[in-house]
């Protein structure tokens, strides 16, 4: 298979975030991609295809934002990585502010994605990798794989989060539609809920967002990918959330994965894309599922059955020492 990946996605490389009171190391490290690499074989470097795709998903204001902060941030007199510290919650007025800290937390909903001098070089590349697997997948190939880290269906269209800035999910589905695919289907099988995707989607008949994760009552992100969200207007029935339980392992996984494909073969897309997350491994360090490095393989020839083109994007998992195993494995499976 096909896949891609540019070095300028290893430049953000936050030493800290966040966690349960204190700062501990960053999980999302920059050494997921040595692992990944090592495992995958060779991967060619995305063509550039500009910030036009990405203005297509996020907003003005929030790119521009990505950009500066870490100029503002300086500015301020700080040092190290820039990180909100104060939200502005739900059904606030919007304010237009310029204060870095405002900013920060008016683009962010939590503080454990840091923005570092690099973030943006390397979340823009990572961006490149996912718009790259999909044109090679519009240009005919029957899969195709794009190494994004930093990860991305955590980010909205003006908010970052989870370790994500931009959507590449997202990016990609967009891309497709308007390089004239009619339908996309996301199936999202990281451990968390893509609250960015979906909430990018949330109102669109166009793309149908599937999602498998950890039930929000008990895991992260909480405040969305309840089974009781299912869109909204023209999007209404097109968001299908299927949370599962701590300890879950293959066989309701892959239980539920069938009723996602089943639900994404009633849209009929003429593309698949898949947020595929390595984090529902029984030893990653910040989840709780217990899938087996074999269960990717069988999971992936799942989706391979139902014949629809497939475009694979990299999202969580931070087990390093597997992580490279674990994506090949998946693969491998297609
Ligand atoms: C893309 C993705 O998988 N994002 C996951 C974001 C999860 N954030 C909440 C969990 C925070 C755990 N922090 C652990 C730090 C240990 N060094
Ligand atoms: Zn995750």
């Amino acid at each position: 298979m096909r896949a891609f990946y540019a070095p300028a996605q290893a430049r953000h490389a936050p030493t800290q975030e966040l966690h349960n009171g204190g700062f501990a190391a960053y999980a999302e490290t920059p050494a997921r991609v040595d692992a990944v690499l090592a495992a995958i074989g060779a991967t060619e470097e995305p063509e550039d295809r500009g910030e036009t795709p990405i203005r297509a998903v996020h907003s003005a204001a929030y790119v521009d934002f990505l950009k500066a902060a870490p100029r503002l941030w300086r500015e301020a007199g700080r040092q190290g990585d820039a990180i909100p510290y104060a939200f502005p919650i739900r059904g606030r007025r919007p304010l237009a502010l310029s204060r870095i800290d405002a900013l920060l937390g008016a683009h962010a909903f939590d503080a454990t994605t840091p923005i570092t001098p690099d973030s943006w070089a390397a979340v823009y590349a990572s961006a490149q990798s996912a718009l790259a697997a999909t044109h090679a997948v519009l240009a005919g190939e029957r899969a195709a794989f794009a190494l994004c880290r930093p990860p991305g269906h955590h980010a909205g269209a003006d908010y970052c989060g989870g370790y994500c800035h931009l959507n590449h999910a997202a990016i990609a589905a967009q891309a497709a539609r308007d390089a004239g695919i009619g339908r996309v289907a996301i199936l999202d099988i990281d451990y968390h809920h893509g609250n960015g995707t979906q909430d990018i989607f949330w109102e669109r008949g166009d793309v149908f967002y599937a999602s498998i994760h950890a039930d929000p009552a008990t895991d992260y992100p909480f405040y969305w990918g309840h089974a009781d969200e299912t869109g909204a207007g023209d999007g209404a029935g097109a968001t299908l959330n299927l949370p599962l339980p701590q300890g879950t392992t293959i066989d309701a996984f892959r239980a539920a994965q069938a009723a996602a494909l089943d639900a994404i073969a009633r849209f009929a897309p003429g593309l698949l894309i898949v947020s595929f997350g390595a984090d529902t491994w029984a030893g990653d360090p910040i989840s709780a599922f217990a899938l087996q490095t074999a269960d990717y393989t069988t999971l992936a020839r799942d989706i391979a059955a139902r014949g629809w083109p497939t475009v694979v994007l990299l999202e969580g998992g931070y087990a390093v020492a597997a992580l490279g195993d674990n994506v090949a494995r998946f693969l491998a499976g297609f």
